[in-house]
């Protein structure tokens, strides 16, 4: 497992992410998110190549994944019109700079805990055993507001990472914490028919307290999730959600998925109890994603949510690869806004040459920013 200089975003100290450090870097910038030099940002361009590996070159066997957030709301109870932020009116473009300048001082923002931490499964013979058990608990998606009532998997919103192997057997053993029955998909993963996790059709909803464990051979490779496939809707908008991960056999198809990057995020957005988030965070408690200049990094987006979100960075584009966790080959592009759809999945690899602090985030602008400045979906890219 690497040790990427995001991988500090996940905990929650953020010892890299202090203050001076993304102040420095702003400086670095040229004043930060505003301030920040524009790129030559050519999408389409060229200068990307399929080529062997630079100096960047490593694995991204790496099941860290920098939690990247945004701010919704303040209130628990989700109103997607207000979430937007853009109902409220300042008083006075001097009120409106004040809050905007407030909310991106406080950015990073710490919350008191993380999701997506890797889970690495017991092994019981030749299968790969992973337990869950979904519970209801509370969850901040920004330390300034009440936290919501959030359901997930072992705790967090998003749940642990799971990463296999393809081909390897696995075996997730779900129990039931919740007073309400649930079901749990594998999304992407060509399992057993009974092993679908869809209540009533495949099998019985999990009952509190009951267990089910499902088992399948992992397949195919590449960028998928597990989710509640029961009362959906409000189960997986509360956070019962997570990345599930199957890397390729075959280590010439790892590269394809990867070229390399040497530090891996898990993207994963949503849009409904808890506003517009990333990674169950809204800004300015999302984490941004820090890299070092020339580093080659991956990000595998993936939507839980019920609508579409249009992810826009700033300063350099993203090479898209690979789709529902399928590599695109020669169908590979680059672009600088990449639409990502309800249980879509897409990776892209961004090549960090241009320093600074970028924005990275949703470009329908009422899932971003506001009258009391940016929230929800934003965070940023710190090139150092
Ligand atoms: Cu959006």
């Amino acid at each position: 497992m690497n040790t990427a200089p995001g991988d500090l975003c996940r905990t929650g100290d953020r010892p890299d992410l202090s203050r001076r450090s993304f102040l420095r870097t702003a400086a670095l910038a040229g004043g930060g998110l505003v301030g920040a030099t524009l790129a030559a940002c050519s999408p389409g361009a060229s200068a990307w190549s399929y080529a062997p590996l630079g100096p960047t070159a490593g694995t991204t066997s790496s099941a860290a994944s920098p939690v990247i957030s945004p701010t919704p709301e303040p209130s628990a109870t989700m109103d997607r019109s207000s979430a937007a932020g853009a109902s409220r009116e300042p008083t006075s473009t001097g009120e409106h700079d004040q809050a905007a300048e407030a909310v991106v001082k406080r950015f990073p923002e710490k919350t008191d805990r993380m999701g997506n931490e890797p889970l690495e499964p017991r092994l019981e013979g030749e299968w790969k055993v992973f337990d869950l058990d979904c519970s209801a608990f509370e969850w901040q998606i920004d330390a300034q507001k009440p936290p919501v009532q959030a359901v997930g998997y072992n705790g967090t919103w998003p749940g642990p990472i799971l990463r296999v192997t393809e081909g390897d057997k696995v075996r997730a053993i779900v129990t039931n914490h919740l007073d309400e029955t649930t079901g749990v998909h594998f999304h992407g993963q060509a399992v057993p028919n009974p092993m679908d996790g869809v209540p009533f059709l495949t099998q019985p909803p999990i009952g509190p307290g009951e267990s089910f464990t499902y088992e399948f051979v992992a397949k195919p490779a590449g960028s998928h999730m597990y989710h509640s496939h029961h009362n959906a809707t409000d189960q997986v908008g509360r956070g019962l959600l997570g990345a599930f991960l199957v890397e390729p056999r075959d280590p010439a198809q790892r590269y394809d998925r990867t070229h390399g990057a040497s530090q891996e995020i898990v993207w994963i957005s949503n849009d409904s109890l808890g506003g517009f988030t990333i990674n169950g965070k809204g800004f300015p408690a999302t984490v941004p994603i820090v890299a070092k200049l020339g580093e080659r990094i991956v990000i595998r987006f993936m939507n839980e949510g019920v609508m579409m979100h249009p992810w826009h960075l700033h300063g350099m584009p993203m090479h898209v690869v690979a789709r529902d966790g399928y590599p695109l080959g020669s169908a590979a592009f680059a672009c600088d806004t990449l639409g990502v759809n309800p249980g879509e999945r897409w990776d892209a690899v961004i090549d960090c040459q241009n320093p600074g602090v970028w924005a990275f985030h949703c470009h329908i602008l009422p899932h971003a920013e506001g009258g009391e400045g940016m929230f929800g979906m934003v965070s940023a890219l710190i090139i150092e």
